[in-house]
C-alpha cells in the first residue's frame, strides 16, 4: 500500500521542519509546513458547539493512498476531547486520537488489535504542538513536537480481501456516539488546528465545508468565556451537593474580564430563574434574591469571588470585602426548597432570550470546591468558549469564522 517515492519526499520535509530555528518568541513561530493545500490557510477551530459533531469530514480512496500519515499543529487549554477520528467502518475498523487529562490518547479497533493507550506529555498548555500519526508496516507511530512518544506494534496487517475502499477522517468529533468508544470521553474540544496534512492529498475524494463556530484569529488564555447573550445551565442534582448538617453550599469564581451589564449567575428553576442571582452592573457585582433589594461589591478583576450559602443567608466575599444578604429560611423561595426540586438549576450568563450585554471571562467555576466543566453542562449556548478566553476585553464577540 505504501510507495516509497512520496513518502521519502515527505520525510525530507518533516526533517526540515524539525530543525531547530533561532527563537522569535516561542513555538508559534515555527516555519509553515510545506503542504499543497494548507499554506496560508487560517487555523481551524475544532468546536462545533455542544452537538459534538466533527467540524469537517474528509474521505479518501484507499486504493489510491500512497502516504499513510497525517500531521498538524494543535493548540488548546482543554484537557479532554477528540482531535480526529478515522475509519473504514465504524463497527470494526476505526481509530481515534484525542486528549484525556491533557495527554494524547489513542483508541483503536480493527481486525488485528483493540486497544486504548495514553502517551506523551500534557499538551493543554495553550502552546502550538506538532503532532504526527503514521502507519509504518504493522506499527502505528505517534510523534509530538518531533519526539516519538508511542509506537504500537502489530496493530495493522493486510487483509486478503479488502472490500473497504473508503477511509473517512473526521476532525474534532466522532462518526459514532461517544458511548461506542472503548473508553468514553466528552468529544468537544476547544482547540485550534493548523498546518494540517491528512493522509494523501491525491487520494482525497471529498471534504465537507468546516462548520466551526469559532475563529482562531485571537490569542487566548485559559478560562471560560461568555460572549454577550450566551449562557449555560447545570442541573443542581448534577453538580456537587450541599453540605447537609448544617446546610451549606459554596460557589467560587474569579472574573478575569468583564464588559457590559447583565446576569453573571443565578440559582433557580426555568420558571423562576432568580431565586438568587448575581448581575454585573455599572462596574459592580450585584447580589439579589427574588425581587428583593440587592447588595453589591465593586467589580474587581482577578480576585476570587466567593458565594457562601446557608439556610438563612448568603455571604458574598471578595478579598477582605464581605456582604451578607438575609434569606427567608423556610417555605417557598428558600434555598433548601430549591435543591429539593428536580428543576433546580445553576444558570451562568444570559438566560435564553435575555437581551443582556454582559460578556465575561471566568478563570474557572467551582461548586463545593470542585471544578465544573462547561462540556458537561446540561445545556449551553453554541459559542461559549469552554476552555479559553480572549486575551483582550471586547474582542471576544468575534465568533465568526
Ligand atoms: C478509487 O480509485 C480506484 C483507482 O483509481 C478507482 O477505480 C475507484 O473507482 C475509486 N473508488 C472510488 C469510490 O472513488
Ligand atoms: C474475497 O472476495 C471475494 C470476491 O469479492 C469473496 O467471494 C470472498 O468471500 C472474499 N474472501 C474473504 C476472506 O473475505
Ligand atoms: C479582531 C478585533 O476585534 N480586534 C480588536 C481587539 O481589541 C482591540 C482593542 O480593544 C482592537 O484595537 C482590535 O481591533
Amino acid at each position: 500500500m505504501v510507495s516509497r517515492g512520496p513518502l521519502a519526499i515527505w520525510h525530507g520535509l518533516l526533517l526540515l521542519l524539525l530543525l531547530p530555528l533561532p527563537s522569535h518568541g516561542g513555538p508559534a513561530l515555527r516555519p509553515p509546513l510545506p503542504s499543497q493545500t494548507t499554506e496560508d490557510s487560517p487555523a481551524l477551530h475544532l468546536s462545533n458547539g455542544p452537538g459534538q459533531e466533527p467540524v469537517t469530514i474528509m474521505t479518501f480512496n484507499l486504493t489510491k493512498i500512497t502516504k499513510i500519515s497525517s500531521s498538524f499543529e494543535f493548540r488548546t487549554w482543554d484537557p479532554e476531547g477528540v482531535i480526529f477520528y478515522g475509519d473504514t467502518n465504524p463497527k470494526n475498523d476505526w481509530f481515534m486520537l484525542g486528549l484525556r487529562d491533557g495527554r494524547p490518547e489513542i483508541q483503536l479497533h480493527n481486525h488485528w488489535a483493540q486497544l486504548t493507550v495514553s502517551a506523551g506529555p500534557r499538551l493543554d498548555d495553550g502552546r502550538w504542538h506538532q503532532m504526527e500519526v503514521k502507519v509504518h508496516g504493522d506499527s502505528l507511530l505517534l510523534r509530538v513536537d518531533g519526539v516519538e512518544v508511542l509506537r504500537l506494534r502489530q496493530v495493522f496487517g493486510q487483509l486478503a480481501n479488502n472490500s473497504q475502499l473508503i477511509m473517512r477522517i473526521a476532525l474534532g468529533g466522532l462518526l459514532f456516539p461517544a458511548s461506542d468508544l472503548r473508553l468514553p470521553l466528552v468529544p468537544a474540544l476547544d482547540a485550534c488546528l493548523r498546518q494540517d496534512d491528512w493522509l494523501d492529498q491525491q487520494a482525497q475524494t471529498s471534504a465537507s465545508v468546516p462548520t466551526s463556530v469559532r475563529s482562531c484569529a485571537l490569542e487566548s488564555q485559559p478560562g471560560i468565556f461568555f460572549p454577550p447573550g450566551t449562557g449555560a445551565q447545570f442541573g443542581l442534582q448534577d453538580i456537587p451537593q450541599p453540605h447537609a448538617e448544617p446546610w451549606a453550599f459554596s460557589l467560587d469564581l474569579a472574573l478575569q474580564l468583564a464588559a457590559g451589564s447583565g446576569r453573571l449567575l443565578a440559582l433557580g428553576t426555568p420558571e423562576n430563574p432568580s431565586w438568587l442571582s448575581i448581575h454585573l452592573q455599572d462596574q459592580k457585582v450585584v447580589l439579589s434574591s427574588g425581587s428583593g433589594p440587592g447588595l453589591d461589591l465593586p467589580l474587581v478583576l482577578g480576585l476570587p469571588l466567593q458565594l457562601k450559602l446557608t439556610v438563612s443567608r448568603v455571604v458574598l466575599s471578595q478579598g477582605a470585602k464581605k456582604e451578607i444578604l438575609a434569606l427567608p429560611p423556610t417555605g417557598p423561595g428558600s434555598l433548601l426548597d430549591l435543591w429539593v426540586q428536580p428543576q433546580g438549576r445553576l444558570f451562568l450568563g444570559a438566560l435564553p432570550g435575555d437581551a443582556a450585554s454582559a460578556s465575561f471571562c471566568l478563570d474557572g467555576l467551582w461548586a463545593q470546591g470542585q471544578s465544573l466543566d462547561m462540556d458537561r453542562a446540561q445545556s449551553r449556548s453554541l459559542n461559549i468558549w469552554t476552555h479559553s478566553c480572549p486575551q483582550n476585553p471586547g474582542n471576544g464577540s468575534d465568533t465568526t469564522h
